[in-house]
């Protein structure tokens, strides 16, 4: 079994409901246990400014599945809440976005796949779900709580849980 950490975002739609079934839909179709998951953050929008606040949030599942297959099963999934792909920008708006951000301590450099995830450290969405989460685990070598030192937090406001 591996310990894998992914990345929910998403702006466009019911992000929370989108989320919920989601995770959900994660561990059904990658016969994952849900281990942890963080609460939801609003965001602001990283990359491209003129778009809604983000929704960002983490999880750490234990799954069998290869790090193909569960990109592949992420993809699909990510579909199936209207992920369009093929229309849309590169830092633009989305339903939902699922990122692999660390998979046991497998490194990859490939074109579809990059463990760990190579923007993890500059992206405050992500380090400061993760470190609700994970605050001691080693990441590149880093562990999560201290990688958010130093960075900007400004504009992060985590939510309260939904019932
Ligand atoms: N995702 C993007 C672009 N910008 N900004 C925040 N705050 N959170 C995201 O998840 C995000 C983003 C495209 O994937
Ligand atoms: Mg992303
Ligand atoms: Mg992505």
């Amino acid at each position: 079994m591996a310990s894998v950490l992914i990345a929910l975002g998403g702006n466009v739609g019911d992000v929370r409901t989108t989320f919920r079934a989601a995770i959900a839909n994660i561990c059904g179709m990658t016969q994952a246990a849900l281990v942890a998951r963080s609460s939801d953050y609003a965001t602001p929008p990283w990359g491209e400014e003129q778009q809604a606040s983000f929704i960002n949030a983490c999880i750490e599942i234990e799954t069998s599945l290869d790090p193909h297959a569960l990109l592949f099963t992420l993809h699909k999934i990510e579909k199936k809440f209207g992920r369009d792909r093929a229309n849309e920008r590169r830092w633009g708006s989305r339903t939902l976005d699922l990122d692999l951000i660390a998979y046991n301590d497998v490194t990859l450099d490939r074109p579809e796949l990059t463990l760990p995830h190579p923007r993890l450290f500059e992206r405050a969405f992500v380090l400061v779900p993760l470190a609700e989460i994970v605050p001691d685990r080693l990441i590149a070598g880093r562990r999560v709580a201290d990688a958010l030192v130093g960075i900007s937090t400004d504009g992060i406001l985590r939510l309260p849980d939904l019932d």
